[in-house]
C-alpha cells in the first residue's frame, strides 16, 4: 500500500523519466532510437545503492529476484542467490525486468472518456464516479450485472481484497479471471482425479525421478530456468524423457522419444498408453485398485484403443507407442507434465484426466520424484485458487455454494452471510456473453488485456463496446483493452508495491515494494479498497497496511489444506519459498503432500472418449492454426514490447510452416503470407520448418491489432471452449495461407 498525494500534476521525477526520452514514440513495436537510448541509459544506471526482495512477475516458476534501486528508481535486477527456485539464475525476461518500469506509454493519472478523448481526471472524481456507476448498476439491474475481470498474476492480499469486495460487500461472485484462459482445464482435471484442488509434487522430484513425460509443454521456451534445471537432472542421473507435441519445439528436441502427435489426439494416446500397460502386465493391478477407483471399468473402457487403431488416429507408430510403454513400465519414479498443448482444447479436461491415469495405475503418486508437476503459466495462479478467487470459490479452497463456508468466512470478512450468493459466478465467455446480452452493464478489468488475449478477438471487441460502463485498470495506456474504457486507473505494476505469493510448487514468497509508483499511479488493493469504502464498506477495508492483509486471510486458512498460520511476513523475508501447508511457526513447510498414500478420497480413473475440435481442416480452410509463445516476448507484450534486446529477437508475428508448403505456395522465408479463417485475416512473415506437421501452421499470440492492421492472431482463433473449465481451444482452428 503506498501513500499518494491527490492531485493532477506530476512529479519532477515523473517528468525527468520521461521527458529524458525526449522522444515522441511508436507505443508498440520496435523503436529504434528509444531502443538505442533505453540502452545507453542502461550502461551507465547509476549503482544500486538498496536491494529489496521479489519474485519474477512472468511465469509460474516463480524465480527469486534481488531489486536494485538507486534515487528511488529501480536500476538493476538479479537472481536471488539464496532463493531455493533459481538459486540465482534468470531467464531473458527476468533479466530484463528493469525496462518495463519507466517507460512513456505508462498510465499516470486516471482518465475519463469525454466524447472519442480520455481527460486526465483527479482520483477523488475517480473513484467517486466508478462508486456511484457501480452502486447505480446494482441498485437498478442487480450484483450480478455487475463483473470484474482480474489476472492469475497477483499477489495474494490482491486476490483476497477483490474477493472480499466483490463476494463478500456486492453480493455477486462475478470475480473472474485470466487464470480461466491459462490453466483452468488442468486445474479441472486436478479437481476431478485427486476430489480436491491437490498439487502433490514440488521441484525438488526432478532430481528423483528417472522419467519425465511431457506433454503439450515446451518449457524450454516457457519456463527457461525450471527446463534448466530439468535438462541438468536429465544429464546427471540419465533421467529419460518422452515428449509429446506436434510441431519439434527445442523442448523436443532434447527427448528421448519425441511423439509428434496429430494435434487434438491426445486422449487416443493416453489410452492406448493405459492399455498397453495394463495388457502387458507392466504395471501392479492389486496396488493400482488400492488407491483407485473404477480400475476395472477403465481396463475394460481401453481395450478398443489398441496399438493400431492408436496409430491411425494420431500419427504415432506401434513400434514408438510401445517403446515408451516400456519406458514407463520399467521406471521407478517418473513425473507427468503438461501445459497448453492439452488445456487449450474442447476436451482439455479429457485430455488431462487421461494423462492422470497413468500415474495413478503405475504407483506414480504418494512417492518422491512422482506424480503430476503441475507448473501453471502465470505467476500466481496458485495464490489465486488458495484465496478463491474464482467464481465458484472463497478463501482456503471453499465453495460459495457451501453455506457454512459462507458463513464462516462472513464472519471473517464482517460482512453479512444472507448478503453473498450462493450461485457460482460467470466464467470469462459467458461474462463476455452476458455483456452482448444486456445482461452484464458493467465490468471492471484489473491487469488483463482481454481484447488481445481472449480468441476472436474482433467479437471481444464489439462486446466491449456494448457496455454501459468499464473500468479498466493498467500500467500502460494504450493497451488493446484500455481504448474501450470509460475510466481509466492508473496501477502500480511489479517492484512498486508490496505482498505475498505462492509459487506452482506451494512455495509462499514474500515480495517488497522497491519504489513509488511513477505519477499518481497506486497499487491495486488501494485502488479497490477507496473505491469500497466510497460504496459504504468503510469497516471491512481499514487495513492499514498490506500485511494486515495477509493476517485476515491466514485465518481463512486455519484447518484448511493451506493453512499458513505458522508463516509471517518476517518469517517469508528470512526463509524462502517454504511450502504450504506451514500450520505453526514450528512447522518447516510441506514439500511432499499424500507421502503416507492417504490421498483426499479414492483417486479417480477417468474413461474418456475423444472428440474432435469445434472446428476441423476442411477443402476450404485445410491447415491447423497451432498457436502459442515464444521465448523471447510474454503475452500481449505491454511489458516486453519495451525491451530492445527482446525485440530484436521477435519484433513482429512470423508463421511457421512447413517446407513443402512453401515449396507448393513457392514461398521463401520472409515472405509474407495472408493467413485467413473463417473469423478473420493475419498478414505475417514466413519462417520455413520440418519441426511442424504439413497440415499445420504455428503462429505467437504476443501480436494483436496495436501491432497494425492484421496482426493479431487472436482475430483467427475460435470461440470454443473446454465442456467444463471453458478454457478456450486455442490451439485448433482452421486456416489457409495465401502469398500476400
Ligand atoms: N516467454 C514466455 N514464457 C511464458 C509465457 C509467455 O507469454 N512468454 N506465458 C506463460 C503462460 S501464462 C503460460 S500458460 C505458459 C504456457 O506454456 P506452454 O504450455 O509450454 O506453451 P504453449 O506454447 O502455449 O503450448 C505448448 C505446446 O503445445 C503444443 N500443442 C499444440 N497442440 C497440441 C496438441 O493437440 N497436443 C499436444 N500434445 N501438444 C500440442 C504446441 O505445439 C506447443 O509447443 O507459458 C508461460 N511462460
Ligand atoms: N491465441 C492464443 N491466445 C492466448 C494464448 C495462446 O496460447 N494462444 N494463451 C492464453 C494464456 S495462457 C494467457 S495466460 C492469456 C494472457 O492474457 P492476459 O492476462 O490478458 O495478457 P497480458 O498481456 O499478461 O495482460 C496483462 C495486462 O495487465 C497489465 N499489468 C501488468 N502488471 C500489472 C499490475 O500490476 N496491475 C495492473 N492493474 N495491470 C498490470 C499489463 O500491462 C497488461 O495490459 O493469453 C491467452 N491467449
Ligand atoms: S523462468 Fe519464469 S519466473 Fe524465472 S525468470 Fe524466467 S520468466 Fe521469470
Ligand atoms: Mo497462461
Amino acid at each position: 500500500m503506498a501513500e499518494n498525494k491527490d492531485n493532477m500534476q506530476l512529479n519532477r521525477r515523473d517528468f525527468l523519466k520521461l521527458s529524458a526520452t525526449g522522444l515522441s514514440l511508436t507505443l508498440v513495436g520496435f523503436n529504434p532510437v528509444l531502443g538505442t537510448f533505453q540502452e545507453a541509459y542502461a550502461k551507465n544506471a547509476p549503482q544500486a545503492d538498496q536491494w529489496f526482495m521479489s519474485v519474477c512477475p512472468y511465469c509460474g516458476t516463480g524465480c527469486g529476484v534481488n531489486v536494485g534501486v538507486s534515487n528511488d528508481t529501480v536500476v538493476a535486477v538479479k537472481g536471488m542467490p539464496d532463493h531455493p527456485v533459481n538459486k540465482g539464475e534468470l531467464c531473458i525476461l527476468g533479466k530484463n525486468l528493469v525496462g518495463i518500469l519507466n517507460t512513456p506509454d505508462r498510465l499516470l493519472l486516471p482518465q475519463k472518456k469525454v466524447g472519442h478523448q480520455f481527460k486526465p481526471i483527479a482520483w477523488e472524481e475517480a473513484t467517486d464516479t466508478v462508486a456511484t456507476q457501480l452502486k447505480e448498476t446494482i441498485d437498478k439491474n442487480g450484483a450480478d450485472s455487475f463483473a470484474m475481470y482480474v489476472s492469475a498474476s497477483e499477489y495474494i492480499e490482491e486476490y483476497y481484497v477483490y474477493n472480499k469486495f466483490v463476494k463478500g460487500c456486492l453480493g455477486t461472485n462475478n470475480l473472474e479471471s485470466s487464470a480461466r484462459l491459462c490453466w483452468a482445464s488442468g486445474v479441472v482435471g486436478l479437481v476431478k482425479a485427486f476430489g480436491s484442488d491437490s498439487p502433490p509434487c514440488c521441484f525438488d522430484d526432478i532430481e528423483v525421478a528417472d522419467l519425465f513425460f511431457v506433454a503439450g509443454y515446451n518449457p524450454s521456451s516457457s519456463k527457461p530456468i525450471f527446463f534448466k534445471r530439468l535438462m541438468k537432472a536429465k544429464k546427471a542421473n540419465k533421467t529419460k524423457m518422452i515428449v509429446i507435441d506436434p510441431r519439434r519445439t527445442d523442448t523436443a528436441k532434447k527427448a528421448d522419444i519425441h511423439l509428434q502427435i496429430k494435434p487434438g489426439t491426445d486422449v487416443i494416446l493416453f489410452n492406448a498408453i493405459t492399455r498397453e500397460l495394463i495388457n502387458k502386465g507392466l504395471i501392479d493391478e492389486k496396488e493400482a485398485k488400492s488407491i483407485t477407483q473404477d480400475f476395472d471399468k477403465l481396463k475394460e473402457h481401453v481395450q478398443s484403443f489398441t496399438p493400431k487403431f492408436a496409430e491411425e488416429k494420431t500419427g504415432i507408430s506401434e513400434r514408438q507407442l510401445s517403446e515408451v510403454v516400456q519406458l514407463i513400465g520399467q521406471s521407478k519414479g517418473a513425473l507427468f507434465m503438461w501445459g497448453q498443448g492439452l488445456n487449450q482444447s474442447r476436451i482439455g479436461t479429457r485430455k488431462v484426466t487421461s494423462l492422470l491415469n497413468i500415474p495413478f495405475i503405475t504407483g506414480n503418486i504418494g512417492k518422491a520424484g512422482a506424480g503430476p508437476l503441475a507448473v501453471t503459466g502465470q505467476s500466481t495462479a496458485m495464490s489465486l485458487r488458495e484465496v478463491g478467487a474464482l467464481p465458484n470459490l472463497l478463501p482456503g479452497f471453499r465453495k460459495v455454494n457451501d453455506s457454512q463456508a459462507r458463513q464462516d468466512i462472513a464472519k471473517i470478512w464482517d460482512v453479512d452471510p444472507q448478503k453473498m450468493s450462493p450461485k457460482p459466478g460467470r466464467t470469462i465467455p459467458d461474462i463476455l456473453n452476458a455483456i452482448e446480452a444486456g445482461e452484464i452493464k458493467a465490468l471492471w478489468i484489473i491487469h488483463s488485456n482481454p481484447a488481445a488475449t481472449f480468441p476472436d478477438t474482433s467479437w471481444v471487441r464489439k462486446t466491449l463496446n456494448k457496455l454501459d460502463f468499464l473500468v479498466v485498470q493498467d500500467c500502460y495506456h494504450p493497451t488493446e483493452t484500455s481504448q474501450f474504457a470509460h475510466i481509466l486507473l492508473p496501477a502500480a505494476q511489479w517492484a512498486e508495491k508490496d505482498g505475498s505469493m505462492t509459487n506452482s510448487e506451494r512455495g509462499m514468497n514474500l515480495i517488497e515494494q522497491a519504489v513509488q509508483p511513477p505519477g499518481k499511479a497506486k497499487t491495486d488493493i488501494d485502488i479497490v479498497m477507496a473505491v469500497a469504502r466510497k460504496m459504504g464498506f468503510e469497516k471491512q477495508f481499514s487495513f492499514q497496511k498490506t500485511e494486515d492483509i495477509f493476517e485476515e486471510f491466514k485465518r481463512c486458512t486455519t484447518g484448511r489444506p493451506n493453512d499458513i498460520n505458522g508463516l509471517t511476513y518476517a518469517r517469508m523475508g528470512k526463509e524462502k519459498g517454504l511450502q504450504w501447508p506451514v500450520p505453526t511457526a514450528e512447522h518447516k513447510g510441506t514439500k511432499r503432500r499424500f507421502m503416507d498414500q492417504k490421498f483426499p478420497g479414492k483417486l479417480n480413473l477417468a474413461m474418456n472418449q475423444h472428440a474432435d475440435p469445434l472446428e476441423m481442416p476442411d477443402k476450404e480452410f485445410p491447415l491447423w492454426l497451432l498457436t502459442g509463445l515464444v521465448n523471447e516476448q510474454y503475452h500481449s507484450r505491454t511489458r516486453t514490447s519495451k525491451i530492445p534486446s527482446l525485440n530484436r529477437a521477435v519484433s513482429e508475428p512470423f508463421v511457421e510452416i512447413h517446407s513443402e508448403n512453401a515449396k507448393a505456395l513457392d514461398v521463401m522465408a520472409g515472405d509474407l503470407l495472408k493467413v485467413t479463417s473463417r473469423r478473420g485475416q493475419l498478414t505475417a512473415r514466413a519462417v520455413i520448418t520440418d519441426n511442424i506437421l504439413k497440415d499445420a501452421v504455428f503462429i505467437p499470440y504476443h501480436f494483436s491489432f496495436l501491432a497494425g492492421k492484421d496482426k493479431s492472431v487472436n482475430d483467427l482463433t475460435i470461440r470454443s471452449f473446454d465442456e467444463s473449465a471453458k478454457q478456450p481451444e486455442y490451439k485448433a482452428a482452421a486456416v489457409k495461407i495465401e502469398k500476400a
